[in-house]
Parts: structure tokens; C-alpha cells; sequence
């Protein structure tokens, strides 16, 4: 069978099972957005390509499974390069597929012309500059299979125009990319780990984005319940436990309740599971943990000891392990530091002032959780709203929590949740976002319109870059300088988009004005006025140890 190599990538992303795709075509890509008319994948128009990317994110941590965005050259592919560089850090399997000018006017500063192979070098978990249409059959399985193996990353596929139109003989297809085994861990290793775990007298478990990757919360919560382990997750982690369970402590880190904090100072025994000790989770990385030995559980052999030298790392799947772990691990109800623990966390728990308000910032997102569905998707934006949703909501499931962790990117939440809606149909999908972030990708309003997308857009809108703004005053002296937005009027501006909008602040009654909002299908966005000078607490002053957190009273 005779193809070309456009018809080759859509048919060997149909046998990947990709259902859907958000891209922009142009000059260097239009033979890839011909074959793909033809085929049986869902093309989503976005209006950016990074919300491509970001749509294509959605798709992957909503799922944990591959995502694919595609982009042309020059500009198309320097647009992607802040949604690949966020899935990097985040451990997201995406999979960008860029156009490039023809092999023979590759270097000659053609239209559009950007070298993306050399931009994305450092971004990517791998990336290919395709030479001919016949190392497509190759290329794009192994594109698949190493973005979800082991620890999953981005990786690029560089298209040439020519490559894409070359005809190549296909005698057969290979077989779809898959991820590979995980290591196996060895006997002895789980033997000392479990020792350790049994000999600790306060022992802790942080749970990372490596437990929801590897999907094993069922695993984490028998081994903490047969062990009396209380655990506490990253940013990344939330999620991977519900907000209720007795032994769960909530997030660490810069903006966590004091008692977790606190607890981590104390500990004897620290078991790290699929983390890679995040400045912003440890604090200064030196003081985080003083008296705990470090028992570090992770897929990807450079986090051990990159950042906290463990007494001992494990490079395991952090499902097999656990699983494998409990039972070497005995069964132990540890009274007196579950006595601790609990002493601990009522005497200082997190605050929540403004709860009961829907026009705070707290208030609003425990009104929200209290009328969306239990199982309901949660996507953020970067800064304050972020850390107040990462606090306060009561997430009760692995990928439910869908925020950019590691780049911290203003402007992933709208297309992420786009893509998450997509990809979960039946589910509720709201995403936290503040007025400076949502402006970096609105223009996904227009997708969210012509999708028709079961997307709602709780706006905390201060009229400030918030998390700048909060920083200016207690770092800075109070000096602020260009954190302040000004008032767009988002209500008009997504109606423009074909979206929805309400302003729950001229609501005579905001609480059923929200609950109105988020009733109706189709796209919404929630305007929700709150006071410029909010601020989230805790919060650890950069480059100091967590313990040297700033709590409302003491600011
Ligand atoms: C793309 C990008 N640019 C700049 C920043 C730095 N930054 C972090 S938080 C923040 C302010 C965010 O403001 P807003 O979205 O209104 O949220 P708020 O903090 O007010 O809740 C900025 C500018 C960033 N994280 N991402």
C-alpha cells in the first residue's frame, strides 16, 4: 500500500487510539491537516497554539494517557515550546508534531523556518527531525513509547513539508508504542525499606505526582493503613488521596496548613513516593525534613538524591513498590505519634477566614465544590487562586486536580480544561483562574464556544496579579509596581467569544447566582469580584525553611 507520509502519521496515530487532537495548521503543516480530514481523529481548533498544547495536556492528565497537539513551523512550533516546557516538568506524556520547511531548504532561513529540534532539545524527554516519509513507521511508535515510559514526558516530532507529501511503501503497520515494563525493584532494597518504615518511631509519607502517575493510591492507602502512616502531598499530589481520610495531611510547602509543615519538621522518617523535592515543597531544601532519614521511592534514577540524599532510593514504580512493600510492613497502629499528628493538626490547622462568603476567596471555592459533583475536574491558573483551591477544595480522586506545578504557567487552566472536558465527557470540568492569567490564553473562549465544552470558569478576579502583588507587600516593602491589572470587563468579553457570562458580585444573591451558573450546560464564566488585598496563607518566604512560614495573624 502506497501512502504518503502525512496519511502514514494519521494512520499510525489512529493505531495509537488518539481520538482527538487540538492543533493550528499553516503553511508547513498543511499536508498533515489534509490526510487528517480524512481520518477518524477529532480535530479541536484552537486559537493559540499553546493552548494546543495546554488542550493536549488536559487531555493526558485528565486520562494518563498520551495526548498529541500539532503546530507549523517558525512560529506555530516557538508557540507550543511554553506548553511542551510545562509537560516536561510536570511529567505529561505529550506528544507535538511540528511542520518544517522542506528538507532542501532546511538552514536557509526559509518562510518559517526555526530550528524546533534545537529549541526543543531542552524540553523534551526526546525529539526526532524526520528525514523521510519511511522513518515515520519508526519514529512516531517510539515517539509514543518513550513519552509514557517510566517517567512520562513531552516528545517532539519534526515534520519536514516534503516528508509529509513523500509516498512510501507500507507493507505493514508496526505495532502501536506502548509503555515499557517498569524496573524491577530489587528484593533486597524492599526488604531495608521495609525495615526502615518499621523501625521509624514518626514516620511520613509524601506522596507526588509519581503516585497519580503511576495510579496508586489503593496501593498507598493500604500500606498507610496497615502501618499507621500519615502522608502529605505535593502540589502534584493532591488527589491521590481524598481530603478526608484520617491519615492524610494536606499539601507541604510554601502555602501548606501549618500543622503539615509542622509534622515534616518532626519526623524521623521521611518516604518520599514519586517526588523530586520541589523547592517550593521543601523550602530550603537543608532544613526540610532535619531529623527524618530519607527513604526516597521514584521511576526516574536522577531524582535520587538530586536534591535530598536519601539513606536509601528505590528506583521502582511506585505502585509495584508499595504493593510489594505492605506486606514486609508491619502492622503497627503507632498511638503515640497518630496522637501527635492529631494534636498537632487541631491546635494549628489551616485557616480559612471568609468560608461562608461566595465573594472571598475561600468562600467561593467551598461554595463551588459544595454544588459540583464529587467526581468533578478541577483546573487552575497560576498564583493566589491556584494555592487557595490547592488548599481548600476537597478533592476525593486521583486526576481530578489538573494545575501546572512545575512551570508554573499563567495561562494553562482555560485550554486545560478544554481538553479535559473533551476527554472526560459526563464530567464536570471548572477551572480556578484569576483575571492576569486568564487573559494569557482567553482566547480559548472562542474553543470553548465552538466545542461547546462542559467547562466552568470561576474568575477570582482582584484586579491584580495577585501572588506578585502579595509578594510586593511582605517582601518588598509594600513597593508595588506592575502587579496592578486595571478592570477589563470579563463579562463582555466572553460574551463576545459566544461564552456565557455572569457577575455573581451584582447578584442579589451570589450564592444562587453561582449555583444558576454552574447548572446550565455549555461554557460559563463566573466573574466573582474579590478584595485586592487577599492573601493566601501560610507562605514561606522564599529561600527559607518551611518552618520560618508567615501565618495571617503574624503578617
Ligand atoms: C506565563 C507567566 N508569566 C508570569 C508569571 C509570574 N506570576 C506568577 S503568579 C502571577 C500573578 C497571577 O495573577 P492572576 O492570574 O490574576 O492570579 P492571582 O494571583 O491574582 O490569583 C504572575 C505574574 C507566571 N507564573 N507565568
Amino acid at each position: 500500500m502506497k501512502l504518503t507520509g502525512s496519511q502514514l502519521i494519521t494512520a499510525l496515530l489512529e493505531r495509537q487510539g488518539i481520538t482527538t487532537i487540538a492543533g493550528i495548521p499553516g503553511g508547513a503543516n498543511l499536508p498533515l491537516y489534509d490526510a487528517l480530514q480524512g481520518s477518524s481523529i477529532r480535530h479541536v481548533l484552537a486559537r493559540h497554539e499553546q493552548g494546543a498544547g495546554f488542550i493536549a495536556q488536559g487531555i493526558a492528565r485528565a486520562t494518563g494517557c498520551a495526548a498529541v497537539c500539532l503546530g507549523t513551523s517558525g512560529p506555530g512550533a516557538t508557540n507550543l515550546i511554553t506548553a511542551i516546557a510545562d509537560a516536561k516538568l510536570d511529567s505529561i506524556p505529550l506528544i507535538a508534531i511540528t511542520g518544517q520547511v522542506p528538507r532542501n531548504m532546511i538552514g536557509t532561513d526559509a518562510f518559517q523556518e526555526v530550528d524546533t529540534f534545537g529549541l526543543s532539545l531542552p524540553i523534551t524527554k526526546h525529539n526526532f527531525l524526520v528525514r523521510s516519509a519511511a522513518e515515520l513507521l519508526e519514529v512516531i511508535p517510539r515517539a509514543f513509547r518513550i513519552a509514557v515510559s517510566g517517567r512520562a514526558g513531552p516528545v517532539l516530532v519534526d515534520v519536514p513539508k516534503d516528508v509529509q507529501t513523500e509516498l512510501v511503501d507500507v507493507a505493514s503497520f508496526p505495532e502501536p508504542g506502548r509503555a515499557d515494563p517498569p524496573p524491577l525493584c530489587p528484593v533486597d532494597d524492599l526488604g531495608r525499606a521495609a525495615a526502615m518504615i518499621n523501625a521509624a518511631q514518626k514516620p511520613l509519607l509524601l506522596i507526588g505526582a509519581g503516585v497519580i502517575a503511576a495510579g496508586a493510591s489503593n496501593d498507598l492507602r493500604n500500606l498507610m493503613e496497615k502501618a499507621a502512616l500519615p502522608a502529605a502531598a505535593t502540589l502534584l499530589g493532591l488527589g491521590a488521596l481524598p481530603y478526608d481520610h484520617p491519615l492524610y495531611l494536606g499539601m507541604v510547602g510554601m502555602h501548606a496548613a501549618r500543622f503539615t509543615n509542622m509534622l515534616l519538621d518532626e519526623c524521623d522518617l521521611l518516604v518520599g513516593l514519586g517526588v523530586r523535592f520541589d523547592d517550593r515543597a521543601t523550602g530550603k531544601a537543608a532544613e526540610f525534613c532535619p531529623h527524618a532519614k530519607i527513604l526516597h521511592i521514584d521511576i526516574d534514577p536522577s531524582e535520587l538524591g538530586k536534591i535530598k540524599q536519601p539513606s536509601l532510593g528505590l528506583v521502582a514504580d511506585v505502585r509495584t513498590a508499595l504493593a510489594a512493600l505492605a506486606p514486609l510492613v508491619a502492622r503497627d497502629s503507632r498511638c503515640r505519634w497518630i496522637h501527635r499528628v492529631n494534636t498537632v493538626r487541631d491546635r494549628y490547622p489551616l485557616m480559612m477566614p471568609g468560608a461562608d462568603d461566595p465573594l472571598r476567596p475561600y468562600g467561593i471555592i467551598r461554595a463551588a465544590a459544595a454544588l459540583l459533583p464529587e467526581d468533578a475536574i478541577i483546573t487552575t491558573d497560576v498564583g493566589q487562586h491556584q494555592m487557595w483551591a490547592a488548599q481548600a477544595y476537597p478533592f476525593t480522586r486521583p486526576r481530578q486536580w489538573l494545575t501546572s506545578g512545575g512551570l508554573g504557567t499563567m495561562g494553562f487552566g482555560l485550554p486545560a480544561a478544554i481538553g479535559a472536558a473533551i476527554a472526560c465527557p459526563g464530567r464536570a470540568v471548572a477551572c480556578f483562574s484569576g483575571d492576569g492569567s486568564l487573559l494569557m490564553n482567553v482566547q480559548e473562549l472562542a474553543t470553548a464556544a465552538e466545542e461547546g465544552v462542559e467547562v466552568k470558569i470561576i474568575l477570582l478576579n482582584n484586579a491584580q496579579l495577585g501572588m506578585v502583588r502579595q509578594q510586593q507587600q511582605l517582601f518588598y516593602g509594600g513597593r508595588y509596581h506592575a502587579s496592578s491589572l486595571g478592570c477589563p470587563d470579563f463579562v463582555a468579553i466572553a460574551r463576545g467569544f459566544g461564552v456565557r457570562a455572569i457577575d455573581i458580585g451584582k447578584a442579589e444573591n451570589p450564592s444562587a447566582a453561582l449555583a444558576e451558573a454552574l447548572r446550565q450546560p455549555g461554557p460559563c464564566l463566573i466573574n466573582v469580584p474579590i478584595a485586592s488585598d487577599e492573601n493566601v496563607y501560610p507562605i514561606v518566604p522564599p529561600g527559607r525553611a518551611n518552618r520560618d512560614m508567615i501565618t495571617a495573624d503574624a503578617s
